[in-house]
């Protein structure tokens, strides 16, 4: 039985990183059996990351290593692509994974007004007396990588200029289906829609929150691809997914 390691749910979504939720994602549509293991401690995994997937002894690391990992149990996420069609889908996977995460992040651990409310919801078992103490360093570090990164540099404002050409071309591709690549969910929307749902669900008032929350085309389609996507596969349904 596939045990995988993954993030609490949170903000009503249900991990709180969206790698968690893609990694979900993905299971639910292999149609392969598997079950969760929740941890908000990543310390002990082969890359201190969450999500992981433990098989008897084996840990793997990195959601695009456990897509591999189901296509080789036979898994076809992206059954009915052409090769075309699949290049672009790797492009917006990077776009999602490499690009909107670090707004999602930024959202999140970089505006003071929503990180105290991030901070007690992720680090709820570090009792109070000492939660602030060792969160700001754990915030600073991450906030150093975002300044490296560069994304840190940019005001809120100017990293809602950066995103918005992403956002337009995830717009273009709904205008030809209920999911990026037609009516069905592939492997792409398993990536692209949990770092949309993760930006629209986190708490408070931010600009990019904002702009997700009031876009009825994204806000579809973060709902639909929640249904598809969020409960296992009988095999009959996973069958025809990977035919
Ligand atoms: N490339 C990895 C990224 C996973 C990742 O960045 N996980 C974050 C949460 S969203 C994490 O566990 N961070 C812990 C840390 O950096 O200490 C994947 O696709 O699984």
């Amino acid at each position: 039985m596939i045990t995988l390691i993954t993030y609490a749910p949170a903000f009503g979504q249900t991990a709180a990183s969206p790698f968690c939720v893609k990694a979900i994602w993905l299971l639910n549509m292999s149609g392969l059996e598997w079950q969760r293991e929740d941890s908000m401690d990543p310390r002990q995994m082969p890359k201190q990351k969450l999500p992981v997937i433990r098989l008897g002894s084996d840990l793997i690391h990195d959601s695009d290593n456990i897509r591999a990992y189901l296509e080789q149990q036979g898994a076809d996420f992206d059954a009915d692509l052409s090769d075309m069609e699949k290049a672009t889908s790797r492009a917006f996977i990077r776009m999602a994974e490499e690009h909107l995460y670090f707004h999602c992040v930024l959202q999140r651990w970089g505006e003071d007004t929503i990180w105290p409310i991030v901070r007690d919801q992720y680090f709820s078992a570090i009792p109070k007396i000492l939660r602030g103490l060792v969160t700001n360093k754990i915030r600073k570090t991450c906030l150093q990588g975002l300044y490296s990164q560069g994304l840190g540099r940019l005001t809120p404002e100017e990293r809602l200029q950066k995103i918005e050409p992403d956002l337009q071309a995830i717009t273009t591709r709904l205008w030809h289906g209920k999911f990026l690549f037609g009516d069905l969910p592939t492997a792409a929307d398993a990536s692209i829609a949990p770092m949309l749902a993760g930006m629209r669900a986190t708490p408070g008032k931010t600009l990019l929150k904002t702009r997700i929350a009031e876009d009825e085309i994204l806000c579809r389609y973060i709902d639909r691809a929640e249904d598809a996507m969020s409960a296992p596969r009988t095999n009959a349904a996973s069958v025809s997914l990977c035919a």
